[in-house]
């Protein structure tokens, strides 16, 4: 058999690891994927929109912490991508996507196809690399996967259709990258002993871990936090790593509490490990304004929301480097340790102090989120796009340590839950995982529950449904304008769910979407659960 460049290709995709190709097809990259699935038997999930397939490669690089990989073809495949591209990019995911290129044949003035799909990609922050000739084909697949996990973010690898049909030597395959992380070290010794040093003297000491901390590095924080008495507090990513320990006051920056926010403004030192303390997190960075910082992360240009440097940097690996540094501190430290903070529960709380009545078929996402934790699986991935709704989880759910976040709130835009939460579906297997998503949310991207549906993916997605592009329809009427404006009839998701093949349902009342996450804990297909939000129940963040 005479073989292709686009054979090439995809023997080179292979050889880099890509199990898993989601991929909308195009007389762009007809071949590549034709090699791809056929010859190296690659999984292809077809997706029905590029900007989704992208989303998608994101939400299983998250989940999966492997390369994702995504197919279009180009011109118009390729201009579906900047939004997802741009949002990847801002949460370090590591993407290669093949796009095909129109080459020289299309090239004349008026073509339908031409454009100018550098300055597309390089607008959309992620890097553009042409394969340039026939012999180069597994160096510039190779650069593109090195870039792509090396800098934590997407990178497109294109060829024009002229090339991927020209005739090449297919080589055996070469060994494949197994795509493990390299092993990272403690952090250096001199380091550790300033930090201890710093700990050690702390008076009012705090934790902060992030979504780089494993199981291991969090029990060790725990022990540092028994040492020296700091209170514990995650990111949005890791929330739930300390659940149940006494000293744990929640989540840091925009999702703090009260009893939170106090012990974060009078800290006097911040260990934030695995955390990446960008704006949200530290409130811009006044939130540990006056403490002073130590990071403790493998990227060694970590900083404080890009307007601060830590005052010391523990750059290794978080479990490592704790157990160095706990036996450090215990050595220096005199002072027996601060008790426990009062326990606060927020979400008693908040329901005690603001007790809205929701309008008839509707229910508070409060009371649901308070309530369902216990119903969804035990272990797994809670997936949560933007939108006003998405406090509801993030700040009402009870943490559990069995449960890990992907919030999705990277460059701020709505509609991108649903394809992280299939990504991480296909990476996670037949692991099942949870969804929150908007009604406006899902809307923009209903075409994906087809995806779902295809591929029977364990997904349980709650539709948070107020009929209402909730962030804009409680600010309205603070700016002079009726909220209206922002409301309309809600759409009906069961019905749009069956229509799509999944199961679904309608839940007006607590009892009936708790039903609904049983059933999917009993037996995980494809679910979607349309949970009539009362527009009536204002989150914190827009009261
Ligand atoms: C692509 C995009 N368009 C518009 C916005 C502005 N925006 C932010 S939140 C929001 C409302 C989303 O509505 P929904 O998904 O129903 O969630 P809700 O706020 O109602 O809970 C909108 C339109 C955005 N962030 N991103
Ligand atoms: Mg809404």
């Amino acid at each position: 058999m005479v073989a292709r460049v686009h054979d090439v290709l995809a023997r080179a995709f292979s050889e880099q690891g890509t199990r898993t190709v989601f991929a909308l097809m195009g007389d762009g990259n007809m071949h590549f994927l034709g090699s791809l699935i056929e010859r190296e038997g690659v999984r292809a999930v077809n997706v029905r929109h590029e900007n989704m397939g992208l989303g998608m490669a994101d939400g299983y690089a998250r989940a999966g912490d492997d390369v994702g990989v995504c197919s279009v073809t180009y011109g118009p495949g390729l201009s579906n991508l900047p939004l997802s591209l741009l949002v990847a990019g801002r949460a370090h995911s590591p993407i290669v996507v093949f796009a095909g290129d129109a080459g020289a044949a299309d090239d004349y003035p008026g073509s339908a196809h031409h454009m100018n799909q550098r300055a597309l990609v390089e607008a959309a922050e992620a890097v553009y690399l042409e394969v340039r000739s026939a012999t180069s084909v597994r160096d510039d697949v190779a650069e593109g996967f090195r870039r792509a996990r090396g800098e934590r973010r997407p990178v497109v690898v294109s060829a024009t259709s002229e090339l991927q049909q020209e005739r090449a030597e297919l080589e055996p395959r070469a060994q494949t990258e197994d795509g493990s992380p390299p092993e990272v070290a403690a952090a250096a010794d001199d380091a550790i002993g300033a930090a201890a040093d710093l700990l050690a003297a702390a008076e009012r000491p705090l934790i902060l871990a992030g979504a780089g901390t494993d199981a291991t590095a969090r029990g060790l924080l725990e022990e540092l936090a028994e040492i020296t008495g700091a209170a514990l507090m995650t990111t949005i990513a890791a929330k739930g790593a300390f659940a149940g320990n006494s000293r744990s006051v929640g989540m840091s920056g925009s999702y703090m509490h009260r009893s939170g926010a106090a012990q974060a403004a009078a800290a006097d030192l911040v260990l934030a490990a695995g955390a990446r303390l960008d704006p949200y997190v530290t409130n811009r960075g006044h939130l540990f304004a006056h403490a002073r910082v130590v990071t403790l992360n493998r990227d060694p240009e970590v900083n404080v929301a890009g307007v601060r440097e830590p005052d010391l940097r523990l750059t290794g690996d978080a479990a490592a480097t704790l157990a160095k540094l706990i036996p450090a501190v215990e050595s220096r430290r005199s002072a027996p340790p601060r008790p426990a903070p009062e326990p606060y529960d927020f979400a008693s709380d908040d329901l005690a102090g603001f007790p809205y009545e929701p309008e008839p078929g509707t229910l508070d996402p409060r009371a649901l989120m308070q309530q369902v934790a216990d119903e969804i699986p035990e272990t797994g991935l809670v997936v949560v796009g933007a939108g006003h709704f998405c406090i509801f989880p993030i700040r009402y759910l009870p943490p559990k340590r069995t449960h890990r976040y992907l919030p999705v709130f990277d460059f701020g835009t709505i509609g991108q839950g649903l394809p992280v939460a299939i990504g991480a579906s296909v990476a996670g297997g037949s692991r099942p995982l949870v969804a929150f998503e908007g009604d406006a949310s899902l809307l923009m991207n209903i075409q994906e529950l087809d995806t779902i549906a295809r591929e029977r993916l364990p997904i349980l997605l709650f539709a948070m449904n107020d009929g209402a592009l909730g962030a804009e329809y409680h600010r309205l009427e603070r700016i002079g304008f009726s909220r209206d404006l922002a409301a309309y009839e809600r759409a009906d998701f069961r019905r749009i769910g069956e229509a799509f093949g999944l199961r679904a349902s309608t839940a007006e009342t607590v009892d009936q979407a708790l039903d609904a996450a049983a059933q999917f804990t009993r037996s995980p297909e494809p679910t979607l659960v349309d949970v009539r939000c009362s527009r009536r129940v204002i989150a914190p963040y827009y009261r």
